[in-house]
C-alpha cells in the first residue's frame, strides 16, 4: 500500500512538512482521547485514532535531568486507560501498570502522576491497559530527560518509529487487536509505516551538521532494520543508557518493539542529494 522508506533527511533545502496536530492546551494535563488524524496519505480517509492531546504521536516530553514531572492524566476515551512511563526508574506508584501498580483510571477520571527523573536520555510513554488496543491505536509518545551538559549537536531530534494497520477503504484500524492468527506469529504488523505520526516524515539538515537522533520503536510487534545512508556516526546509547565506548555505525540499525536507540551522525551526503535511515 504505502512507501517502503520510513525517513529521510533530505539536505536539499526543502520545507519541514507542517506537523498539522494539535497542540496540547494546558501542559498540567495529559488527556487521553479519541480524534481524526490524516495518517494515511492524502486521498485516503482520515484515521481515528486514540491518542494524548490529539496529536500522533503524543506531545514530546522533555525536562532535565533531577527533575520531577507532573502530568494529570484526563482519561476521555470511554474505557479505562494508565501511562507506563517506559524505561524509568520510577517509584512503583507512578509506573502505570493497571491492576499491579495502580487502579485503571476510569472514563472521565484522572490520575496525578509526579515522579523524579534521575537518569538522562530517551525514554517514552505509553497505555498500559489494553495495551494491544491502545497502543496501536496511538497511545504513545516521548519522554526525553536531558543531560545538564548534552553533546554539541546541530539538531537534537526524536525519531519515533511505528506502524499502524489500516483498511485502506475506511482508513480505520482494524479493530482485531487480538487476532488469534498474528498473535501466533509475528505478532500485529501494520500496512503503513512512519516515523513521527506521518508515513512521508523528512527532516531538514544539510551536510557537515551533526545530528543527535533518537530513535522510538513504539510497533507493537514489528522489528525495524535501518541503513543509514549519506551519515556517518555513533550509536550513542541504547534504551536510555549511554554506551561506554560509542559503536561506529557499519551495519544494519535493528530496533525491537519498545527499544530506544540514540545516534549522533553527520551529514556526509552532498548538497541535495537524499540521505536517511531506510528499511531495505
Ligand atoms: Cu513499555
Amino acid at each position: 500500500m504505502l512507501t517502503r522508506r520510513t525517513f529521510c533527511t533530505a539536505v536539499s533545502a526543502a520545507t519541514v512538512l507542517p506537523a498539522g496536530f494539535a497542540q496540547a492546551k494546558n501542559p498540567a494535563l495529559l488527556t487521553a482521547q479519541k480524534g481524526p488524524v490524516q495518517l494515511a496519505p492524502s486521498g485516503y480517509p482520515q484515521t481515528e485514532v486514540w491518542s494524548y492531546d490529539g496529536s500522533l504521536p503524543g506531545p514530546e516530553l522533555r525536562l532535565p535531568q533531577g527533575a520531577r514531572l507532573t502530568k494529570r492524566l484526563v482519561n476521555a476515551l470511554d474505557q479505562p486507560t494508565s501511562i507506563h512511563w517506559h524505561g524509568i526508574c520510577i517509584d512503583n506508584a507512578m509506573d502505570g501498570v493497571a491492576g499491579l501498580t495502580q487502579d485503571a483510571v476510569p472514563p472521565g477520571e484522572t490520575f496525578d502522576y509526579n515522579f523524579a527523573l534521575p537518569d538522562a536520555g530517551t525514554y517514552w510513554y505509553h497505555a498500559h491497559t489494553n495495551s494491544m488496543e491502545q497502543v496501536a491505536r496511538g497511545l504513545a509518545g516521548a519522554l526525553i530527560v536531558d543531560e545538564p551538559t548534552p553533546p554539541d549537536v546541530d539538531q537534537d531530534v526524536v525519531l519515533m518509529l511505528d506502524d499502524w494497520l489500516i483498511d485502506p477503504q475506511t482508513g480505520q484500524f482494524f479493530a482485531d487487536f487480538q487476532n488469534p492468527m498474528m498473535l501466533s506469529h509475528a505478532g500485529r504488523m501494520g500496512n503503513l509505516l512512519g516515523v513521527n505520526g506521518r508515513y512521508d516524515y523528512t527532516l531538514t539538515a544539510h551536510r557537515h551538521e551533526r545530528l543527535r537522533l533518537r530513535l522510538i520503536n513504539a510497533a507493537n510487534a514489528r522489528i525495524f532494520t535501518l541503513h543509514a545512508e549519506g551519515l556517518s556516526g555513533w550509536v550513542v546509547a541504547l534504551d536510555g543508557m549511554p554506551l561506554v565506548t560509542p559503536q561506529p555505525i557499519t551495519d544494519a540499525l535493528i530496533l525491537a518493539p519498545a527499544q530506544r536507540m540514540d545516534l549522533i551522525v553527520d551529514v556526509t551526503a552532498e548538497d541535495g542529494a537524499a540521505a536517511g535511515l531506510f528499511i531495505p
